[in-house]
């Protein structure tokens, strides 16, 4: 069978790579989508279980670090139009080992980019390299304002660096070499699938275990929350509306305090899990804040709610409560990857 297009889904086995590849494969059965993913400790093929046997799905373990790799697999698949989201991800990791993160975020997009247009060489028609980055590129808002998409590049993080460093490479590529991009910068993520290091799945991880949820600095760091299955609708129609060079942020319209938002969430756990009442609460602890901690983000989606009409479909309340419903719901892919070397980074990180 011959396939309308052929899509490179970079970090597929990973949090948002996973809730894409699914929205694509499932949704658009003429496209043969690719999934190359080095299944590092964020990836996991347990994600994508129900999507495994479909005839327009390849799963492919590499590494987009490897150049040759890469390029041999451009020639072998032809890939037509290239989503990437492989990265490392997490800003307290990229404290403590920042030059993986220029690894992986910086020379990996470059080594994709390089593949991408020598495969191509300047025949673009029908092509496209969309690169999925975040918010923290724009750095740390105080009290008020937001950011857009003409808001100054500002990153405090060494993983918001080398984000910012590979949004700034792809614009680049298509300056220079003409090569069609679309970059996107969204908000925090949570939803299921996420990896217990990061806010939510990590304090939902710990109330189920009884385990003190360290709360960083006051609590008083705000972000802006998007239901992750909202962010991948959303990468679905810039993939296929949004306009060649341009870059649109995306964000759920709903900033949080990290302590409101703690609260919050053990309301409910206490509520699910049949627990008397303010039990979750009792397990905040405030710990030592991270280092470069950004105050507040908070996204202008109006852009991409304008040209492209997206907006978010979830409510926080419903979104948090299906999350909690799926963690509770999934104790075996919890313990799966809370096993092993997850229990050597927690212990390095908290204790
Ligand atoms: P994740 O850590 O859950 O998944 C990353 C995936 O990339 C994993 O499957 C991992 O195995 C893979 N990967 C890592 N290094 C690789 C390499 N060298 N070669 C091939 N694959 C590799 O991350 P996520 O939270 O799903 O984030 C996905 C993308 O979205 C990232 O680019 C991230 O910067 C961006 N983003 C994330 C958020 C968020 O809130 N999580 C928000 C905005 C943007
Ligand atoms: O144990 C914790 N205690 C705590 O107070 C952790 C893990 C986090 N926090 C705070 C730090 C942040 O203010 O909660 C907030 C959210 O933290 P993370 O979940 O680590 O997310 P953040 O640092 O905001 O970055 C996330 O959003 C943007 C993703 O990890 C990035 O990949 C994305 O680009």
């Amino acid at each position: 069978m011959s396939f309308a297009k052929n899509i490179l889904i970079t970090g597929g086995a990973g949090f948002i790579g996973s809730h894409t590849v699914r929205r694509f494969v499932n949704t658009y059965p003429d496209y043969h989508i690719y999934n190359l993913d080095a299944l590092t400790y964020a990836g996991n093929l347990e994600n994508l279980i129900d999507i495994e046997d479909k005839k327009n799905y390849t799963f492919i373990q590499g590494d987009i670090r490897n150049e040759k790799y890469i390029n041999d697999i451009f020639n072998e698949y032809r890939f037509d139009s290239v989503i990437h989201l492989a990265a490392e991800s997490h800003v307290d990791r990229s404290i403590n080992d920042p030059l993986a993160f220029a690894k992986t975020n910086v020379l990996g997009t470059m080594v994709l980019l390089n593949a991408f247009l020598s495969l191509w060489k300047g025949d673009w028609e029908e092509k496209r390299f969309y690169h999925i980055s975040t918010d923290e590129v724009y750095g740390s808002l105080g009290e008020t304002g937001q950011f857009t998409e003409i808001t100054a590049y500002d990153p405090n993080s060494p993983y918001s660096a080398s984000k910012a460093s590979s949004d700034h490479f792809v614009r680049a590529y298509g300056e220079t070499y003409g090569l069609p991009y679309v970059i996107t910068n969204c908000s925090n993520n949570y939803g299921p699938n996420q990896f217990p290091e990061k806010l939510i799945p990590l304090f939902i991880n710990n109330i189920i275990h009884n385990k003190p949820l360290p709360v960083y600095g006051e609590g008083i760091n705000t972000r802006d929350w998007l239901y992750v299955i909202d962010h991948a609708m959303a990468i679905d129609l810039v993939f296929h509306k949004g306009m060649i060079k341009e870059t649109y942020n995306i964000g759920g319209f709903n900033e949080w305090k990290n302590i409101d938002l703690v609260k919050m969430l053990c309301k409910q756990m206490d509520e699910k899990l049949g627990r008397k009442k303010g039990r979750g609460e009792e397990l905040i602890t405030y710990i030592k804040d991270r280092p470069g901690h950004d105050l507040r983000y908070a996204i202008d989606a109006t852009k991409i709610n304008k040209e492209l009409g997206w907006s978010p479909t979830v409510t926080f309340e419903e979104g948090l409560s299906q999350t909690i419903d799926w963690y509770l719901n999934n104790t075996d892919w919890l313990k799966n990857v809370t096993s092993g070397a997850y229990q050597n980074y927690y212990k390095a990180q908290y204790h």
